[in-house]
């Protein structure tokens, strides 16, 4: 039999028989279907997968904290530990209060509207009168909060920014500040139905858009795009940027009119960039010895840009690094000096490498979503902010303004999430988690998160249970239907919070007395009825189910992005202070931040390549996201196992860095700094800096040895230091490492 099922990968047809996963099948509609479908046939009936409720063996006995991750669990009936997790937090809210708890469970979990386990696991706690939450993402911490001060609201501009349609129809020049790495656009968060990023790309190529790739990486472009490779240091984009707007600045190739009539603050940036106020003109001579690109390049780049139609991108991976908001609203600064935002295929864009719906040009269209209630401690903490919080009860950190103060966590509850995968510093976790009493994970599989909690429940996969697919940036909803019986004794999210609801007396307000069936029915009536309001009718609840796939209709054409705003400023102001393009923002600079101050700035990150102190450790190390599996996802399946050298994460350097090494293809080396050490196997690759090396994230977490994590997780490296005061973000991208042969 073959099911239909959805990932955030893409859709796919699973061939079942006699209750196993036989065969996966692509979908015709789809022009590239991804690969990672695969891990689906051997991951999901996996040996890994969690088969019972298990309690960690001496917190069931002694309720110990010191002993999680290094210890056995012990299985029990479901009663019993349904019965133990909704004791520890009765007591914690009892003695503690609900802040006490931290339920943020950041994580991509799965695709599908009504299982969306972090979903699930909120409209539960808040039930119980909430908890600590988290804000903003691992992705684009830095960016949520630093654009809507500068120019839009992020989530906004994701939805409506430049089609790769009208790049390819009006732009000449495309700059890729880190690339347009077509791997990630495989994923898309919600799911993907078709991945149109490689056809956008090959048609404004085919159109003769040139494409130029700022990044230490050469093959952040596909080659038969043909683009400049201009290799910079990580981490310093803005000193390159602010070396091209000095040239814009000081030749008088910008646009003026543009920067009087729809910015503001341009003068105060000015008086910075020509050095008035540090007495350091950024000249491309100065962009240069941090950014080690040649002065003349940047010059000309500049040059360039004045003369022609520009797009100007950047990935999001240049905003999860220390400093991370300053390229950002460079970038926004450097498109306002060149005056074309608003320009069809002009302007500026982020992420165009980074999700499969990012220029896409299909109609988005708000779904219904399951409805999580109100978290009545309307309490949360920048999410990159978890260890700090765990180790630092009661400290006030800075956050876009304001101040906030640690809550003393006494329980984690996670559910579609793995931080042991995600955060940085992972030894500085280890010590931080180590600190609550009780940790609760949902999970199908034990994951490193899984292995170090104190209560695991085990969760269904997908492929366990019915669901609907439909994202705001996809043009189609899918029916995700039941391939195979819950395995083991797995029980759902929603199933596992409907047990513990009951024991607080709270089923009937969780569930609303509706089976499955009835609320993917209820989430249909109410997107019907947004459709209405649109002006187009959805079918049937058993229209669409029976016929598995719905199509959105085709859109009127979309308008260009800042295009109302560009032709009318005053009548079409930004959601900004000014309404207008904040290139100073009073709002900013009022918050007194020195790691954040009132205009795009070059600030020194806390390490980097030439940089003080760099002779130590002086390879920089780049964490992009697997071309194999999404995070930490399936890391035990074929597929991803199969991209690996001897077991451990490919770690990619230039072949002249291993040469002085003594490192071959194929080696195992040990990565190393202050923070800790890895494992992983070595790619040789000349399509690179000398002075940088590449291990993906996802490898699980495997701290085997002492002092030495086995699989290849990079996060044992990564500093865990928030982006600035004004977003707190992740700042994994600014890493400095060490690499050695590896000998037993
Ligand atoms: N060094 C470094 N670190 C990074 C990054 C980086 O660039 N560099 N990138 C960061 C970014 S952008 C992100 S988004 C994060 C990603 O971090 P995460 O989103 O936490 O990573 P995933 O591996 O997707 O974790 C999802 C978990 O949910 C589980 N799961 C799947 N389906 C279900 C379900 O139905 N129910 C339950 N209960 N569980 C389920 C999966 O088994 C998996 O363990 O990583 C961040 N970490
Ligand atoms: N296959 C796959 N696709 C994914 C995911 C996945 O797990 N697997 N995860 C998804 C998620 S959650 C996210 S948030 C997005 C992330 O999307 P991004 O953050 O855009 O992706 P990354 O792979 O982290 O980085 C892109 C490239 O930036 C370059 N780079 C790194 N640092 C710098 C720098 O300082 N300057 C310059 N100029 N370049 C730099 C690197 O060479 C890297 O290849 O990807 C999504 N897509
Ligand atoms: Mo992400």
């Amino acid at each position: 039999m073959r099911y239909q099922t959805a990932t955030q990968w893409g859709v796919y047809d699973v061939e079942v028989c006699d209750g196993k996963i036989v065969g996966l099948h692509y979908r015709k509609e789809d022009p590239a279907p991804s690969n990672i479908g695969r891990v689906l046939t051997d991951g999901v009936q996996h040996k890994l997968r969690v088969e019972r409720p298990a309690i960690r063996k001496s917190w069931l006995t002694q309720r110990d904290r010191k002993l999680r991750g290094a210890e056995p669990f012990v299985e029990v009936p479901w009663d019993e530990a349904l019965d133990l997790a909704g004791e520890a937090i009765a007591k914690v809210i009892d003695e503690y209060g609900n802040r006490s708890i931290f339920a943020g469970s950041y994580g991509w979990a799965s695709a599908g509207r009504f299982h969306h386990a972090q979903s699930q696991l909120h409209r539960f706690i808040n039930l119980l009168g909430g908890a600590t939450r988290a804000m903003n993402t691992y992705s684009t911490a830095a960016a949520q909060v630093v654009l809507p001060h500068v120019v839009a609201p992020w989530h906004q501009m994701e939805l409506e920014q430049t089609t790769w349609a009208e790049i390819t129809e009006h732009a000449e020049i495309f700059v890729a500040f880190g690339g347009i790495p077509l791997r990630n656009t495989q994923v898309a968060y919600g799911g993907i139905t078709q991945h149109e990023s490689e056809q956008g790309a090959r048609a404004a190529s085919q159109a003769g858009v040139t494409f130029i790739n700022i990044s230490p990486v050469a093959t952040d472009v596909s080659d038969w795009l043909n683009a400049q490779w201009m290799p910079c240091r990580p981490g310093t984009d803005v000193a390159l940027m602010l070396g091209m707007a000095y040239v814009l600045e000081t030749e008088d190739l910008l646009d003026r009119a543009f920067l009087d009539s729809h910015c503001a603050g341009y003068a105060q940036f000015r008086n910075y960039l020509l050095g008035r106020t540090d007495g350091m003109p950024k000249t491309p001579q100065w962009a240069f010895e941090i950014s080690d690109v040649p002065a003349l390049a940047i010059a000309a780049l500049a040059r360039q840009l004045a003369a022609h139609k520009t797009f100007l991108s950047a990935a999001w991976s240049l905003q999860r690094a220390h400093h991370g908001e300053q390229p950002y609203w460079m970038l926004v600064t450097l498109a306002s000096m060149l005056g074309q935002i608003g320009e069809p295929g002009c302007g500026f864009g982020f992420g165009y490498g980074a999700e499969g719906f990012i220029g896409s040009s299909g109609r988005r269209f708000n779904w219904a979503t399951f409805s999580k209630g109100q978290n009545p401690t309307q309490f949360a903490i920048p999410v990159a902010r978890i260890a700090d919080m765990l180790l630092h009860p009661g400290e006030t950190i800075a956050y876009d303004g304001r101040g906030i103060t640690y809550p003393n966590i006494q329980l984690i509850y996670w559910a579609g999430g793995n931080p042991f995968h995600h955060h940085q510093d992972l030894n500085r976790l280890v010590e931080a988690w180590r600190k609550p009493k009780t940790v609760i994970v949902n999970e199908p599989w034990w994951t490193p998160t899984a292995q170090w909690a104190d209560i695991v429940f085990p969760a269904t996969t997908s492929l366990e249970r019915q669901d609907i697919c439909a994202s705001s940036h996809d043009p189609f909803a899918h029916a995700m239907e039941r391939a195979l019986p819950p395995q083991h004794e797995a029980r759902s999210d929603h199933d596992i919070f409907k047990g513990l609801a009951a024991r607080f007396d709270r089923l009937k307000a969780f569930d609303l007395g509706l089976s499955e069936r009835e609320w993917l029915e209820d989430l249909w009536q109410r997107s019907a009825k947004n459709a209405h309001n649109e002006g187009f009718e959805l079918p049937s609840f058993d229209q669409f189910w029976s016929a598995k796939s719905y199509r959105l209709p085709e859109n009127t054409v979309r308008t260009t992005w800042l295009k109302a705003f560009k032709a009318n400023p005053g009548a079409h102001p930004l959601k900004t202070p000014s309404g207008k393009i904040e290139l100073f923002s009073e709002t900013i600079a009022a918050f007194g931040y020195e790691d954040c101050p009132g205009h795009a700035t070059w600030l020194e990150p806390f390490e980097r390549l030439g940089g003080e102190g760099c002779e130590r450790f002086p390879l920089h190390l780049l964490t992009p996201q697997p071309a194999h599996r999404l995070h930490s996802q399936f890391d035990h399946s074929a597929h991803s196992q199969d991209s690996k050298i001897k077991g451990k994460e490919v770690l990619t350097l230039h072949p002249a860095a291993a040469a002085v090494r003594g490192i071959g293809a194929d080696d195992i080396v040990r990565v190393f700094n202050d923070r800790g050490a890895c494992l992983a196997g070595a790619c040789l690759s000349d399509q690179m800096r000398p002075d940088v090396v590449s291990l993906p994230t996802g490898a699980w977490f495997a701290p085997q040895l002492p002092g030495l994590e086995v699989n290849g997780n990079p996060n044992v490296l990564t500093c865990d230091k928030g982006t600035s005061q004004l977003a707190q973000g992740p700042s994994s991208g600014t890493c400095l490492v060490e690499v050695e042969l590896y000998s037993e």
